[in-house]
C-alpha cells in the first residue's frame, strides 16, 4: 500500500481524497497536519509546509497538484528527489480563453469603453483590426505555446518569447536574453506565462516596460514574484503602460490595502485564470503512484536544473 500524504500550509488537500481513492482504490491518504502524512511515499502538494520533506523519511515522489512546481520546492531540502507537476489539455484550453479575454479587453478598447461608462460618457473607441495588435508571450510551453499557435488564426500578430529558438507557424519566435529587448520593441499586448525561477523572478519590471512601445498593457498569469508591483503602478501613472490584467501575486489573497485594487486602468482577478480539474489531477498523481510501484518513467517530470 502506498501513502500518499496531501501537504499544504495554506489550503486543506482533503477534497483530494475521494477523487484519489476513486482513481486507486489501494492508496492510503493522509492530509497535513495528520502526523501519519510523516510516512508517506507520495506527497501531493500546493504551498508545502517549510521544511516538510526533510521529516518524511520514506518520500520518493514529490507532486505538485498545479501546473506550476514553484510553490513545492522553493526553500525546501528535495535530496534529489523527483518532482513531478500537471499538464492538461483542458487546463491550457481555460488559459487561452482567459488570455483571449484580456486581450479583446485591450485590442477591441473595452477598457476604454469602460471608463467611459463610469464617467457616463458617450465615447466609440476607433476600432483596428486584429493584425494591428501585437501580442507577446513570454513563455511558450504547454499553456503559452498553444495560445500562441492559437491567435493567428484570430488574425493577431503574434510574437513570443522561450529559453530555447524554435519554429510556430505564423509567430515570430525570440529566445534567450539577447532575444527579449527586440521581443519587447514590438509587443502591444505583453502576456507573461513563465515559470518563476530564479531567472524569471522579477521580470516584469520598469526596464521591461520601458522597453516596451508607450501605450502597451500587460496580461500576467504566472506567478506574483515575476511582477515589480511598485514598477507596474509607477508605469501606468506615466503612461508608459495603459492598463493591465493582473491574476497572481506575492501575497494571495490580495490584501485590502494593496493599490492594485484601485489603480486606472488595471484588473485584477483571483488567480482563476486556469485551473485543473480535481479529478484530473487526482488521476495524474495516482497514475505517477502507478509507475513509481514498477519503476516506469514518471508523467511529466520537472527537470530541476532548469526549475520548470
Ligand atoms: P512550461 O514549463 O510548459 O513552459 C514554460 C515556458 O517558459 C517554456 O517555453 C520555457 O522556455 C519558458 N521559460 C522558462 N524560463 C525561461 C527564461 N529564463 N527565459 C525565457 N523563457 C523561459 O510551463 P506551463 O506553460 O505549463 O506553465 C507556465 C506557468 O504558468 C506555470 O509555471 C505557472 O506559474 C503559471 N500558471 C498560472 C495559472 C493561473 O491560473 N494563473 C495556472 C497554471 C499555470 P523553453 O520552452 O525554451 O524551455
Ligand atoms: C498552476 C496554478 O500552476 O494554478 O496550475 O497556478
Amino acid at each position: 500500500m502506498t501513502t500518499v500524504a496531501l501537504l499544504s500550509r495554506s489550503a486543506n488537500l482533503d477534497f483530494l481524497r475521494p477523487l484519489l481513492l476513486a482513481a486507486d482504490p489501494t492508496l492510503d491518504i493522509a492530509t497535513w497536519p495528520d502526523p501519519r502524512c510523516l510516512d508517506a511515499e507520495v506527497a501531493a502538494c500546493w504551498q508545502s509546509p517549510p521544511g516538510i520533506y526533510e521529516r518524511m523519511p520514506n518520500l520518493r515522489l514529490v507532486h505538485s497538484i498545479a501546473a506550476g512546481v514553484d510553490n513545492v520546492v522553493a526553500g525546501q531540502d528535495l535530496r534529489g528527489l523527483p518532482v513531478c507537476r500537471v499538464v492538461d489539455p483542458l487546463l491550457a484550453d481555460g488559459m487561452l480563453q482567459f488570455v483571449l479575454w484580456g486581450v479583446l479587453h485591450f485590442h477591441r478598447k473595452i477598457d476604454q469603453a469602460m471608463a467611459s461608462q463610469r464617467a457616463r460618457e458617450w465615447k466609440r473607441p476607433l476600432q483596428t483590426p486584429a493584425s494591428s495588435c501585437n501580442v507577446g508571450l513570454m513563455g511558450l510551453g504547454e499553456l503559452g505555446g498553444h495560445i500562441a499557435s492559437f491567435l493567428p488564426r484570430l488574425g493577431y500578430t503574434v510574437s513570443g518569447w522561450a529559453r530555447s529558438a524554435r519554429e510556430i507557424p505564423d509567430v515570430e519566435v525570440f529566445s534567450g536574453e539577447e532575444g527579449f529587448e527586440p521581443f519587447l520593441s514590438q509587443v502591444d499586448v505583453l502576456v507573461c506565462l513563465l515559470p518563476l525561477t530564479p531567472q524569471t523572478r522579477g521580470i516584469l519590471n520598469a526596464r521591461t516596460f520601458a522597453a516596451m512601445p508607450e501605450g502597451g498593457a500587460l496580461i500576467h498569469c504566472g506567478r506574483g514574484e515575476h511582477l515589480v508591483e511598485a514598477d507596474l503602478l509607477a508605469a501606468i501613472d506615466s503612461g508608459r503602460l495603459r492598463g493591465a490584467v493582473i491574476d497572481v501575486f506575492e501575497q494571495e489573497p490580495l490584501p485590502p490595502d494593496n493599490p492594485l485594487w484601485n489603480a486606472p486602468g488595471v484588473v485584477v482577478t483571483p488567480h482563476m485564470a486556469t485551473m485543473a480539474a480535481f479529478d484530473v489531477v487526482a488521476s495524474q498523481i495516482a497514475r505517477n503512484v502507478a509507475q513509481l510501484r514498477t519503476g516506469e518513467p514518471l508523467f511529466n517530470q520537472v527537470d530541476m536544473a532548469r526549475g520548470y
